[in-house]
């Protein structure tokens, strides 16, 4: 029983984690295809009980699948996402190829669920559901509880992005320059062409006219299409931080109505998909490693805005693993929705 899987880019760091995630959600699939580039195929590749081997990604990989995991970058989504829907499959996919399509639910399960509420296996008709940019999920799965209590009129992040949103490459190179700093050499820099280890640097994304990147771009319009709000006010300043594998992110929060910091603090801890890491006794708060390989977004430094009037705003600091909540894990609660 169970829907047949197929998982595209399954030898990148997302494509691995949604292996893991699938075992340890004990997900219950009656097949998996494992989907990558021609340099990867017919390469053995074990998974739970069995041993697989790695196809090459085909317009035919998709007959009688039900259910595609897409994170292979969006040029592999754009060619592929397409062919996947017309054979009756429905794609959940991690690149932002499709996540501003109005057609297409941008979806974060525990944020906006009513928004994929048409897309049934059971149809038998192809979809496509778009994951959001990880840097997203992480704030959203935090604010979204604020916001549906007292409606957010602006929001203003700073994250501080881990190597893993360039993909494994970036980690193992972080790592290769941290020892050679140590050791006094100069530091290797192919992925960003600049120093990563003990620096920290604007994202690398591409920069538009207005000067903000593009990854900024993504928070700022990825969050309007969530919470179905196209006047909600955000910014966003993306940096990328000397850190493996969790975004962290400063968020102020100005709301339409007040919200007291207990209030907030509470909310928070009856939401689904966050703990509260909040002790100002011993200065404990969310870290990037407390929460690396964890489904749960961690938030604290809850506080009210003490530059606005009343209860009007709220200052939180928000961490999150980027390959799992930011990216496999939220694919497969898409996934589970569907069963
Ligand atoms: C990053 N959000 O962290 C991107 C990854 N998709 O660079």
């Amino acid at each position: 029983t169970g829907p047949s899987l197929a998982v595209v880019g399954v030898t990148g760091a997302v494509g691995q984690e949604f292996l893991s995630v699938l075992s340890d959600r004990d997900f219950p699939y009656r097949s998996i295809k494992m989907l990558a580039s021609k340099r990867s195929a017919g390469r053995r590749l074990p998974f739970q009980d069995k041993e697989y081997v790695i196809e090459e990604l085909t317009a035919e990989s998709f007959n009688g699948v039900d259910i595609a995991l897409f994170s292979a970058g969006g040029s592999i989504s754009r060619e592929f996402g397409p062919v996947a829907v017309d054979k009756g499959t429905i794609v959940v996919d991690n690149s932002s190829a499709f996540r501003m399509d109005e057609k297409v639910p941008l979806v974060i399960p525990e944020v906006n669920p009513e928004a994929m509420e048409n897309i049934k296996l059971e149809n038998g008709k192809g979809a496509l559901i778009a994951n959001p940019n990880c840097s997203t999920i992480i704030c959203l799965v935090a604010a979204t509880p604020l916001h549906r209590r007292a409606k957010v009129k602006r929001m203003v992040v700073s994250t501080y992005q881990a190597a893993s949103g360039a993909g494994a490459a970036a980690m193992e190179e972080l790592e290769q320059q941290t020892r050679e700093v140590l050791d006094g050499r100069p530091p290797t820099c192919k992925i960003f062409k600049q120093q990563y280890a003990f620096n920290l640097f604007s994202h690398n994304a591409s920069i538009q006219l207005s000067g903000y990147n593009e990854e900024e771009m993504k928070m700022v319009k990825e969050t309007k299409k969530i919470w179905n709000d196209p006047d909600v006010k955000v910014t966003a300043t993306c940096i990328r931080v000397p850190v493996m594998r969790a975004h962290a992110e400063s968020v102020n929060l100005q709301f339409e109505k007040p919200l007291d910091e207990d209030t907030a603090r509470d909310i928070l801890k009856n939401a689904p998909g966050i703990v509260v890491i909040d002790d100002r006794a011993t200065n404990h708060f969310p870290t990037p490693l407390e929460v690396s390989n964890k489904d749960d977004v961690a938030v604290g430094r809850i506080r009210r805005d003490l530059s606005q009037d009343g209860n009007q705003g709220l200052d939180i600091f928000v961490c999150g693993d980027q390959i799992r909540k930011g990216a496999a894990l939220n694919a497969i609660q898409i996934a589970e929705m569907l069963l």
